[in-house]
C-alpha cells in the first residue's frame, strides 16, 4: 500500500462513507444546495432540488465506485470491455436509488425538505445516447454486469446532442429538433480532464520490413474521459461507463497561428469538436459519412489506448493481454479496434506480426445485430486511405494472409475468395466491416436463436465453412428486470413480492423465480389484484397523455401498443392499414352492432431517421388517420388512435406497463431479436407477432397458446419475394381487403391522398416486406385477440402465465453467457 503524501490516518479518516439514514441524506442534499448550486431553500425549484438530490446520490455512487476500482486494480482480475457507439441510458436518479436500496430513505428526506421525490425524478432529462434496441441493450448489459459483480466497463462517446427530439408538425409530419440533454449540466458524469489521449487522423504512413510501419503527420485531436458510475443492484460493485469527448489539442496548429492564418486554426478546432457533437440518428444505415468514420476511429483508439495503459500498470507482458482483457464489439461499429490493436502492437510495441495477430484474435468478440443487407457496414477505401492510411495497410496485410489461408483450404475457388475478401471490388472499392470483425474475433454471435442461424446460413456462411461452426453461436438478448419491472412497474413488483412471500431482491436477481406465480394463476383474489395493477398503469398512462398532450383516453378500453423505431421491415404500415381496416369495418356496422364492440385504443410511438422518407410518411399517415378516427362520432367510443411524439426510454417506462397487447410484426427473418417484446411480456402484456427474432423464444417459454402468431415463416419469404419480382399479381386480386384500405387512403379519406402515393406504392409494387402476403392472417390474429379479450378472466390468466415464464429474458442470463462462454471473467465481491 502506497501513501504518497501526508499522514495515512488523516487520509483514511477523511474518506467519505455512504449517506444511509434520513438525517444524513437531508444534510447532504442541503449541503449540495448551498455549495454545489450556491442556492438556498427560499429560491429552490424542482429542478434545483433534483440537481442537489442527484449530486447527493452521486456521492454515494462514487464512494462505491472508488472501492470497486481500487479492488480491481489490486486484484487484477480479467476484465471485459463493452465497446458500443450507443448507450441508451434513459434517466438515472430513480434507477440509482433502487439499486442502492435508498429510495425509501431519500423519499423521506426529500419530503422533509418540502419536495416530492417523484416530481424531482421527472425533472431529469433522458440520456438518449442511442437510437433503439442496440443502444438500450448496451445499457441493460451494464446494469447486469454490475449487478452480478463482474468487472465490465463500457466505452462510448459523449455526444453533446443525443437522439433528436421529435415534434409533429401541423400537417402531421415529423420535425426534428436537437436534444440539449447537457443544458443543465449532467450530475451523473465526472469529467476526468487528466485522462486524455491524442488521436491522430490523416497524415502519411511509411512501411518497413516485417509488416511494421510508422504513421505521422496529419491532425491530432484530444480525447477526454467522462466517467458515468454504473451501480449494481444490491451490491457495492459500481462499474464504469467511460465516454469520450473530443477537443482540439491545446496549442494545436500553432503554425497556422504563426503564419497569421487564424481562420484555419479555428476551423481545425471546430472540426475537432465536431467529432463528438452528435449521435447519428439512423439505425441500420450510417455509412459513407466521413464524420461517422471519424467517430468510430476516435472512440476505438481512445478506448484501446486506455485499456492498454491499464493493462500495462499490471506489469504483465503483452503476450498475456488476452488472459486479462476481453473486448466485445457491439456490432461492426468498433471494428477499427482490430487494425488499431495490430498497429499499437506491431508499430509501437515491437511485437512480431504473427504474435500480434494471435493476441488480437484472442481478445475480440463480435456481436452481429442484423442481417438486413443494406445494414451491413461498408466503408469506401479512398476515405480510409485518406483518414487512416496506416490502418489501410494493416487491413491489406491481414487480408492477404487470410485469403492465402482460404485459398489453401479451398484451392481455386475464386468466387469464394471474392466473397470472403475484406475488400469488395467496385468503384470505389469498399471495406467490409463484418468480414473484418469476424476474422479478427475469437467468436461471433447473433442475438436470438433464429437470427444466429441466419447469420450462419447467410452473411457468414463462407466463414462457417472456413473456421468451423463452433466460432459462431448465439446469445439471446435480455433486459434488466430492475428497470423493466421494479422501476417502471412498482405496483406489479410489489404484488409479486407479496404473493410469492419473498423480498423483491430475490426475483429481481433471479428472474426464474417468477415461475412461482404459476401456482396463483387460478386464484381469483390474485387475478383481481393483477388486473387492478394493469388498470392503474393504464390510468397512469392516461394521466401522462392528458398532461402532455391534453388528450383524454378511455382507460376501460383494450390498450394495443406498437412502439419502436419506424422502419419498413418493422411494418408499422401493416398496423396502420389494420387500424383503417378496423375503422371501415366498424363503419359498416349498424349502431346497435357497434354497441357490442369492445373499445380499443391503439398507440404508436417511434422516431424515423430524418432522411428516411417512407418512414416519415408512415408517421404522417398515422397522425392523420388518428385525426379522422378520433373525431368520428360513429366510432370514437370504440376505436381511437394516438401517435405519442418523442418516444424515449422514459416514455417506454410509462407505456409498457399499461399495455394489454403489443405488436412485433416484422417480416419473418428481418428482426434480429427485438427486446421490447420481452419488456411487454414481463409486465403482463400479450404479444401479437410474427414468427421472428425473440418472439419465437418467448412463445417457447410462455406457450404458443399465450401468443398471437401470424404470417409467413422465414423460409417462405425468399420465394415470395421472387414471385413478387417476377410474377406480380395485382393487389386487388392478391388481397382485396388491403386493396380497399389503400384505395380509401389514396382517395383522400384521411387528407390529401396524393401525399401518400409513394408509401402506398411500396405495397402495390414490389411489396418487399410482404404486407399483401400477411395482411389476412394479421387481421385474423387481431380478431382472435378481440375474442380472447372478451373472456377477461382467461385473459388475465394468460397475462400471469406470460410474466411467470419470462425468467430466460433477464439480461443477467445473457451476461452470464457472455462472461462464461466468451469473456472468461469471474465475479469479484467488493469489500
Ligand atoms: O439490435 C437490437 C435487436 O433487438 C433488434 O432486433 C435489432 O434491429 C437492433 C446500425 C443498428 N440491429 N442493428 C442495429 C443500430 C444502429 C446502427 O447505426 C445498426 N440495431 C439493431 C439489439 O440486439
Amino acid at each position: 500500500e502506497k501513501w504518497p503524501i501526508g499522514d495515512e490516518k488523516v487520509w483514511k479518516e477523511g474518506i467519505p462513507g455512504l449517506t444511509q439514514d434520513t438525517p444524513e441524506i437531508t444534510k447532504s442534499v442541503v449541503h449540495h444546495v448551498h455549495t454545489s448550486l450556491a442556492r438556498q431553500a427560499y429560491n429552490l425549484d424542482n429542478l434545483g432540488a433534483y440537481q442537489a438530490a442527484a449530486l447527493s446520490v452521486r456521492d454515494n455512487l462514487l464512494v462505491n465506485w472508488n472501492d470497486t476500482q481500487l479492488q480491481y486494480s489490486r486484484k487484477t482480475p480479467k476484465r471485459a470491455y463493452y465497446l458500443s457507439l450507443e448507450f441508451l441510458m434513459g434517466r438515472t436518479l430513480d434507477n440509482a436509488l433502487l439499486n442502492l436500496g435508498l429510495k425509501d430513505k431519500y423519499q423521506d428526506g426529500i419530503t422533509k425538505l418540502g419536495f416530492n421525490l417523484e416530481d424531482l425524478i421527472d425533472q431529469e432529462r433522458d440520456a438518449g445516447l442511442g437510437n433503439g434496441g442496440l443502444g438500450r441493450l448496451a445499457a441493460c448489459y451494464l446494469d447486469s454486469s454490475a449487478s452480478q459483480e463482474l468487472p465490465v466497463w463500457g466505452y462510448g462517446l459523449r455526444y453533446k446532442y443525443g437522439i433528436f427530439q421529435q415534434h409533429i408538425g401541423p400537417d402531421g409530419s415529423q420535425l426534428e429538433a436537437p436534444d440539449p440533454w447537457l443544458e443543465h449540466d449532467n450530475p451523473w458524469e465526472l469529467a476526468r480532464t487528466d485522462v486524455t489521449y491524442q488521436i491522430r487522423f490523416y497524415g502519411h504512413s511509411e512501411r518497413f520490413e516485417g509488416n511494421k510501419g510508422i504513421w505521422s503527420g496529419g491532425q491530432e485531436v484530444l480525447a477526454i474521459a467522462y466517467d458515468v458510475p454504473i451501480p449494481g443492484y444490491e451490491t457495492k460493485t459500481t462499474n464504469n461507463l467511460r465516454l469520450w469527448e473530443s477537443r482540439p489539442k491545446r496549442g494545436f496548429d500553432l503554425q497556422s497561428f504563426n503564419a497569421g492564418d487564424y481562420e484555419r486554426a479555428v476551423e481545425a478546432s471546430n472540426s475537432a469538436e465536431a467529432i463528438t457533437s452528435v449521435l447519428y440518428p439512423n439505425d441500420h444505415t450510417t455509412f459513407g459519412k466521413e464524420l461517422r468514420l471519424k467517430q468510430q476511429y476516435f472512440w476505438t483508439a481512445a478506448s484501446l489506448a486506455d485499456i492498454i495503459r491499464r493493462f500495462k500498470n499490471t506489469d504483465k507482458p503483452l503476450t498475456e493481454f488476452p488472459e486479462y482483457v476481453s473486448i466485445q464489439l457491439n456490432d461492426t461499429h468498433p471494428t477499427l479496434a482490430i487494425p488499431e490493436l495490430m498497429r499499437i502492437l506491431v508499430d509501437e510495441e515491437d511485437v512480431p506480426w504473427d504474435q500480434a495477430w494471435q493476441i488480437t484474435t484472442n481478445t475480440f468478440f463480435y456481436t452481429n445485430h442484423t442481417v438486413l443487407p443494406e445494414a451491413l457496414e461498408k466503408w469506401p477505401i479512398p476515405l480510409l486511405e485518406n483518414l487512416l492510411p496506416r490502418h489501410l495497410q494493416i487491413i491489406y496485410d491481414i487480408n492477404l494472409e487470410f485469403l492465402q489461408a482460404v485459398d489453401k483450404k479451398f484451392p481455386g475457388d475464386k468466387e469464394k475468395l471474392a466473397r470472403m475478401s475484406l475488400i469488395e471490388e467496385g468503384f470505389p472499392k469498399n471495406l467490409r466491416m463484418a468480414n473484418l470483425a469476424c476474422i479478427g474475433s475469437r467468436k461471433v454471435n447473433g442475438v436470438a436463436e433464429l437470427h444466429s442461424e441466419l447469420v450462419r446460413e447467410t452473411i457468414m456462411k463462407d466463414f462457417v465453412d472456413f473456421y468451423g461452426v463452433s466460432k459462431f453461436s448465439n446469445v439471446t438478448n435480455g433486459i434488466t428486470p430492475r428497470r423493466w419491472l421494479d422501476q417502471c412497474n412498482p405496483g406489479l413488483s410489489n404484488l409479486i413480492s407479496e404473493t410469492l412471500k419473498i423480498p423483491k431482491a430475490v426475483f429481481l436477481k433471479d428472474l426464474y423465480k417468477l415461475e412461482g406465480l404459476l401456482e396463483f394463476v387460478d386464484n381469483p383474489a390474485f387475478q383481481k389484484k393483477w388486473a387492478a395493477v394493469k388498470q392503474s398503469n393504464k390510468e397512469r398512462l392516461a394521466k401522462h397523455v392528458e398532461a402532455t398532450l391534453g388528450l383524454k383516453i378511455n382507460t376501460r378500453a383494450m390498450f394495443d401498443v406498437q412502439i419502436k423505431r419506424l422502419h419498413e421491415y418493422k411494418r408499422q404500415t401493416l398496423n396502420i392499414m389494420g387500424v383503417i381496416h378496423r375503422y371501415l369495418t366498424l363503419k359498416d356496422l349498424s349502431p346497435a352492432e357497434r354497441k357490442k364492440v369492445n373499445p380499443k385504443v391503439v398507440f404508436f410511438a417511434g422516431k424515423a431517421a430524418p432522411g428516411y422518407y417512407i418512414a416519415k410518411l408512415t408517421i404522417r399517415l398515422i397522425v392523420n388517420v388518428a385525426r379522422v378516427i378520433n373525431n368520428d362520432p360513429d366510432t370514437k367510443d370504440i376505436l381511437s388512435l394516438y401517435f405519442l411524439p418523442d418516444y424515449s426510454v422514459s416514455l417506454a417506462e410509462v407505456l409498457i406497463p399499461a399495455s394489454d397487447i403489443s405488436q412485433h410484426i416484422s417480416t419473418a427473418g428481418t428482426e434480429a431479436s427485438g427486446t421490447s417484446n420481452m419488456k411487454f411480456c414481463l409486465n403482463g402484456g400479450l404479444l401479437v407477432g410474427t414468427v421472428d427474432g425473440a418472439n419465437i423464444e418467448i412463445a417457447e417459454e410462455v406457450g404458443e397458446s399465450n401468443v398471437f402468431f401470424f404470417g409467413h415463416l422465414t423460409p417462405a419469404v425468399e420465394d415470395l419475394r421472387y414471385q413478387h419480382m417476377y410474377h406480380p399479381v395485382p393487389i386487388e386480386q392478391k388481397c382485396p381487403p388491403l386493396a380497399r384500405v389503400l384505395n380509401e387512403v389514396s382517395s383522400g379519406r384521411f387528407g390529401d391522398g396524393g401525399v401518400y402515393e409513394p408509401l402506398l406504392n411500396t405495397i402495390r409494387q414490389h411489396d418487399y416486406y410482404l404486407l399483401t402476403e400477411d395482411f389476412d392472417s394479421y387481421i385474423r390474429a387481431l380478431e382472435l385477440v378481440d375474442e380472447a379479450y372478451q373472456d377477461r378472466t382467461e385473459w388475465i390468466k394468460k397475462s400471469i402465465r406470460t410474466t411467470a415464464k419470462m425468467g430466460k429474458f433477464s439480461s443477467d442470463r445473457a451476461i452470464q453467457d457472455y462472461a462464461q462462454e466468451y469473456w472468461n471473467i469471474e465475479s469479484t465481491k467488493v469489500e
